[in-house]
C-alpha cells in the first residue's frame, strides 16, 4: 500500500527504535526521567521559549494550552478551519468550557484587522476574550504556511489588548523548511506553541507544548489532569528526541515530492489541484470527474493507494519520509486511470 492519508503514518526509524530501546528512563511525574527531560530541554531551546512540556499528541498539546491560558465562560478566536475548531470533537468547549469564536482566512491567515475587530470591548453582556490560536502550516488551507508577518502582527495585537497568542504547529517545522529560516523565525510572536514530532518527523508518539517557565508548570498539572502524566516516557521521548534532533532537515524532501506530484496531477483531465502547494499536502478537487470525494478514494484503495476525504469532492494527500518518487509515480499513473473511466 501507498499510503498518502497523512504524514502521522510514518513509522520510527531503526535510529529511533535503538533509542527507544537503549532510553535511559525514571518516573516523569515525579520529573526523574532523563530522556523526557532531555527532550523538554531541547524542545524548549529549539523553540525559543524558556520551557517545554512533553505530550501525548497534538490535540493533547493544544487542549492544555487552551486549558491553562483560559477560564470557563472565555472566548477564543480562531481561524474558521483551524484544527482545533474543525478537527478536535469540540475539546475547547467540553474541556475548557470556553466559546469559540471564528474568523474566515485566506490560505489559513486570519485578516489582523478582523482579528482586531473580534476583540470584544469590556461589557457585561460580553465574553472576555482570552486566547487567539494560530495554525502553522495550516493543514485544511492545503499546508499552507502562514506568513511571520502576519503572525507578527497578529501578536502585537494580542499583546496590545493583553491577549495570549498560542499557535498549533503540528508542522510548523514544514512551514519553516518552506522558507528556509529558522523555527524562531515564527514562535518569536506567540506565547505558546505546540508542535507534532509524529508527523513529519516520524517519531512513534508525541508533541511538545512550549512556552514561558510559569505557563509550563500550570500546563504540567493540567497534563496531570488529563492523565497525561505518564510513568517511564522516556521509551517514547527517546525517539522523539532523535524525531526533534536529526529529522527536521529532511522535511523539504517532502515538499518537493509534493509539488512534483500535484505538477503531474495537473495535467490530468478532471483533476483539479486547489491548493498551491507549499509543503507536504495536496488537495484535489474531483467533482468534474462526476463523483464525490469517498468513490474517489474507494477506486484508489483498490489500486493500493491510500488518501483521505477532505470535503465532498475534495481529497487530500500527504507526502512524507515513508513515500518516494517511485510511490508518486504509480500514484499519478492510478489516478489517471481513474480519471480516463466514464463514471457511471
Ligand atoms: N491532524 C491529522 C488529523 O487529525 C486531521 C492529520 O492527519 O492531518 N494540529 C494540526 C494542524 C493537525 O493537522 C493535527 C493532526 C493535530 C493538531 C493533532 O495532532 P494529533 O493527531 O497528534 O492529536
Amino acid at each position: 500500500m501507498i499510503d498518502l492519508r497523512s504524514d502521522t503514518v510514518t513509522k520510527p526509524t531503526k535510529e529511533m527504535r535503538e533509542a527507544a530501546f537503549n532510553a535511559e528512563v525514571g518516573d516523569d511525574v515525579y520529573g526523574e526521567d532523563p530522556a523526557v527531560n532531555k527532550l523538554e530541554e531541547e524542545a524548549a531551546a529549539v523553540l525559543g521559549k524558556e520551557a517545554a512540556l512533553f505530550v501525548t499528541s497534538g490535540t493533547q498539546g493544544n487542549q492544555i494550552a487552551v486549558l491553562t491560558h483560559c477560564r470557563p465562560g472565555q472566548e477564543l478566536l480562531l481561524e474558521a478551519e483551524s484544527h482545533i475548531f474543525y478537527y478536535e470533537s469540540g475539546a475547547v468547549s467540553a474541556l475548557a468550557g470556553v466559546q469559540t469564536r471564528t474568523i474566515q482566512g485566506s490560505r489559513g491567515a486570519m485578516d489582523p484587522q478582523f482579528v482586531r475587530s473580534a476583540i470584544r470591548p469590556e461589557d457585561i453582556h460580553f465574553p472576555d476574550t482570552g486566547l487567539i490560536c494560530l495554525e502553522n502550516t495550516h493543514n485544511r488551507a492545503g499546508g499552507a504556511v502562514v506568513p511571520i508577518e502576519n503572525m507578527k502582527q497578529i501578536y502585537e495585537i494580542g499583546a496590545e489588548n493583553h491577549i495570549p497568542v498560542h499557535v498549533d504547529g503540528a508542522r510548523l517545522f514544514n512551514a519553516a523548511a518552506a522558507l528556509d529560516v529558522s523555527v524562531t523565525d515564527f514562535t518569536q510572536y506567540c506565547d505558546t506553541v505546540q508542535v507534532c514530532l509524529s508527523k513529519g518527523l516520524g517519531a512513534p508518539v508525541g508533541s511538545l507544548l512550549a512556552g514561558d517557565k510559569e505557563f509550563i508548570v500550570k500546563a504540567r498539572k493540567w497534563r496531570k489532569r488529563l492523565g497525561g502524566g505518564l510513568r517511564q516516557a522516556g521509551l517514547i521521548a527517546a525517539p522523539a528526541y532523535v524525531a526533534l534532533t536529526t529529522m527536521r532537515e529532511r522535511l523539504f524532501e517532502d515538499h518537493h515530492l509534493a509539488r512534483y506530484f500535484a505538477d503531474a496531477l495537473k495535467n490530468i483531465n478532471g483533476i483539479q489541484v486547489v491548493n498551491e502547494v507549499e509543503t507536504n499536502i495536496v488537495v484535489v478537487d474531483v467533482a468534474n470527474l462526476q463523483m464525490g470525494s469517498q468513490a474517489f478514494v474507494n477506486e484508489l484503495e483498490k489500486q493500493g493507494v491510500l488518501a483521505v476525504t477532505f470535503g465532498p469532492t475534495s481529497v487530500r494527500f500527504t507526502t512524507h519520509h515513508q513515500v518516494n518518487k517511485g510511490d508518486i509515480e504509480r500514484t499519478i499513473d492510478f489516478v489517471a486511470k481513474i480519471s480516463a473511466v466514464p463514471s457511471k
